[in-house]
């Protein structure tokens, strides 16, 4: 089932998601229908609170092929360790419609979850990969990509964002 998409100024957004206490049949239809909108959206990932739900869940595809799909389900993700340094990359967000920015994120990151049969699993992953994780894990603690500009590159951002809605 395909889920809305909640956007800024919502205050979900900036909450704090819950942890979850058992893989159960429940997060598992979560996780489903939270990868169905990711993939109806063009997204690359999708967190829990971005369909209104204050849960540690997320998940992640960065494969852009549509016959190569290469699902990836995080619960409870917690990064571990991480590299010194660090990289730039633009980055949008679907709670953030249109809007992108420079963000700087570590090159590398470990990160140890719960996957989609409730398993305890540790990944290291670089690249983009490892900048979407740090993306999705963020909004696990209401932060978002913006939170992380300077104060006027994020004015500049949101004054762009206003006068597209306005647009319609
Ligand atoms: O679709 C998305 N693209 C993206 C591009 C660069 C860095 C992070 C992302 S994640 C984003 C989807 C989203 O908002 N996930 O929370
Ligand atoms: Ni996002």
């Amino acid at each position: 089932m395909k889920l809305d998409i909640l956007t800024i100024p919502n205050p979900i957004l900036r909450q704090k998601s819950l942890p979850v206490k058992q893989v159960d049949s429940g997060v598992v239809r979560l996780l489903d229908d939270m990868l169905e909108t990711m993939y109806q959206a063009n997204g690359v990932g999708l967190a829990a609170p971005q369909v209104g739900i204050l849960s540690r869940i997320v998940v992640i595809d960065i494969q852009a092929r549509e016959d190569e799909k290469q699902p990836l389900f995080f619960v409870n993700p917690e990064i571990i360790a991480h590299s010194e340094e660090q990289c730039d990359g633009s980055e949008g967000c679907l709670s953030i419609p249109n809007q992108f920015a420079h963000v700087k994120r570590f090159n590398s990151v470990t990160i140890r979850f719960l996957d989609r049969q409730g398993k305890s699993q540790e990944m290291t992953a670089d690249g983009f990969l490892a900048v979407a994780i740090q993306h999705e894990l963020d909004h696990l603690d209401g932060v978002l990509f913006i939170d992380h500009l300077s104060p006027l590159k994020r004015k500049m951002l949101l004054k762009r964002l206003e006068k597209q809605r306005k647009r319609g």
